[in-house]
Formats: structure tokens, C-alpha cells, sequence
């Protein structure tokens, strides 16, 4: 076991415990020109894991390429009948389109979401790995942390290594939690976890994943940590670093005047205003 100690604080007032195999899972992909990258993520996805995956939907978010086009042509070539494509006519932002991936798993009724990036940073072949905490029934949020791994080693650049060492630092502060990082995009949730908490009142933008996460803990649901490795390609970085790194002291901020009873923050007004005691991240 790597990562940060539990320091044996609070037991989860979120989901209950209880071990489960016969999940539902969806493979949701999100993908914006995407086109060249697609077929290999698909195809690195573990035949064990093919068979566990009830349904792959890529959400291809008004990509000027022909993303959704390869997808579905690659799907056809391979056989892969449970490969759906969505293509949204217009560009709704990363946070966008995971609000268009988990609005579909909880309407059709799967268990689990697994977020997997068409762009291929993200390893297919530690999806299993990531969803043991979900089959034991002990994580409603497993989040990959390639900060517990080799991120340097992965290249990740220095300047992206101290920025997420200093936001994840802010972040474990303000809401209490112990994580090593906020700012992978390998992300697991179950859909009792979606259903709790209002995610379509989240940005579309980069910062989705840091106000999820303010929910998440508002929520008192559990977030379970397993490493992951770090990779950094030729892909294009769309992401404005300096304005992604503001927003999320800004969802920082509105966590506090929000818990503190100064100002209403409209996504977390669901869970009132006192947070509950924080549930402990786990890296297992
Ligand atoms: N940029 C961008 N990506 C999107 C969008 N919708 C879906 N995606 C996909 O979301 C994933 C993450 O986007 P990236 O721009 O790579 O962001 P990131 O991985 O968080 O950040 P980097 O480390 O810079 O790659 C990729 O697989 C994209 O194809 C969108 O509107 N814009
Ligand atoms: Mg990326």
C-alpha cells in the first residue's frame, strides 16, 4: 500500500460497505479530436475488462475531426457491438461532456462510470485495478493518483508537478480530505454517488472535476485513491493552465463563504451549509 495514512479518522457516513461483482459498468470515453487516438484506447482496453464493460459510449464533443466517425467505424471493424457514440453538435467543455457521460449512466440504469480519456493519458489496462475498490463496496469515488506513482518519470512537466503539489495542498487543507492529487482525469464513480450529488450544476469547463470533488465531500462520500501511471505524449494540452489554476481557488473559495454561512454557492446548496465530518481518503 502506498499513499497517505487514514490516521483511523471517521468511518464513511456515505455509501454502505458490501462486496459486489455483477456490476453494470459503463465505459464512458470523453474525446475532442480525437480521431487518431480513439482506436488504441479502445483497443488497449483488457479483453478481461471487455468482458465486465456492459456498454462503451464516446462522447464526441463537436470535435472538428472525425472523431465519432472513427469510432464507430473502428467499433464495426472489430465487432465491438456495445460501442455507442454520442456526438454533441455543440462544444460543451470537458465538464460538459461528462455532465452528457453520467446523465446517461444514471439514466440507464448502470452501476458504475468509469471516465476513460480519448485521448489515451489515462491507462485502459489499470481500469480492473481501479474498480476493486468499487467491487468490494468500499469507495462510491475512485480517483487514479498518479502523484503515489512516478509523475515525473511519466513527464509530467515540473511546472504541472509543483502547480498540482500546491493545489492539491490547498485543496487537502480546505476540505480535510488527505488525497495526493485533485487533477487526474482517471475517474470512477458509481452512479448512487451521481444520483446524490447535483453535477449538472457544475462548470463545463476544466474545473468540473475540482466542484465534483467539493460535492463529493459535501456529500460525505467515500474516495478511494490506487495509483496509476503517468503519461505525457504528443497530444495537444488544451487546458489554460494559469486560468485552470485560478478556478479552482476559486472553487476553494466558494467551498468556504459557503460552509462558513457568508455566501451560497448553487452547487452545493444541496447538502445545506455544515459539512459533514470528513470521510478520510484511502490509497489502497
Ligand atoms: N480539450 C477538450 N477536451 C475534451 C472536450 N470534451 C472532451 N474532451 C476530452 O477530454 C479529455 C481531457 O481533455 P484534455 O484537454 O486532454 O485535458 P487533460 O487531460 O485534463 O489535460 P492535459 O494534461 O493537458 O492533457 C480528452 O480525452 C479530450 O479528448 C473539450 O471540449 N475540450
Ligand atoms: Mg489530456
Amino acid at each position: 500500500m502506498t499513499g497517505p495514512d487514514t490516521n483511523g479518522v471517521g468511518e464513511s457516513s456515505g455509501s454502505q460497505e458490501g462486496a459486489r461483482r455483477d456490476l453494470k459498468i459503463l465505459c464512458y470515453i470523453p474525446a475532442y479530436n480525437a480521431a487518431a487516438t480513439i482506436p488504441s484506447v479502445i483497443d488497449r482496453i483488457p479483453a478481461s475488462m471487455m468482458e465486465k464493460i456492459d456498454e462503451i459510449l464516446v462522447v464526441d464533443n463537436a470535435s472538428e475531426d472525425n472523431t465519432h466517425l472513427v469510432s464507430k467505424g473502428y467499433a464495426q471493424e472489430k465487432g465491438i457491438k456495445n460501442l455507442k457514440v454520442h456526438r454533441s453538435e455543440v462544444n460543451g467543455g470537458y465538464g460538459g461532456s461528462q455532465k452528457v457521460g453520467y446523465r446517461y449512466a444514471i439514466d440507464n440504469g448502470f452501476d458504475v462510470v468509469v471516465m476513460l480519456h480519448g485521448d489515451g493519458q489515462y491507462a485502459p489496462e489499470k481500469m480492473e485495478d481501479l474498480l476493486e475498490p468499487i467491487y468490494q463496496g468500499k469507495a462510491d469515488h475512485v480517483f487514479g493518483s498518479r502523484m503515489t506513482g512516478d509523475p515525473r518519470g511519466g513527464g509530467m512537466p515540473l511546472h504541472r508537478f509543483l502547480g498540482n503539489k500546491f493545489l492539491t495542498g490547498a485543496e487537502n487543507l480546505i476540505l480535510g480530505w488527505n488525497l495526493s492529487e485533485y487533477h487526474s482525469g482517471y475517474r470512477i464513480y458509481t452512479t448512487e454517488c451521481l444520483k446524490k450529488i447535483p453535477f449538472e450544476k457544475c462548470t463545463g469547463e476544466y474545473h468540473f472535476d475540482s466542484e465534483i470533488l467539493v460535492q463529493v465531500r459535501m456529500a460525505g462520500l467515500r474516495v478511494v485513491e490506487r495509483t496509476i501511471p503517468t503519461f505525457y505524449g504528443s497530444e495537444k494540452c488544451y487546458v489554460p493552465l494559469v486560468k485552470y489554476g485560478f478556478d479552482v481557488l476559486r472553487t476553494m473559495r466558494a467551498y468556504l463563504l459557503h460552509t462558513w454561512g457568508i455566501k451560497s454557492c448553487h452547487y452545493l446548496e444541496f447538502a445545506g451549509v455544515k459539512p459533514p465530518k470528513a470521510v478520510p481518503s484511502v490509497c489502497m
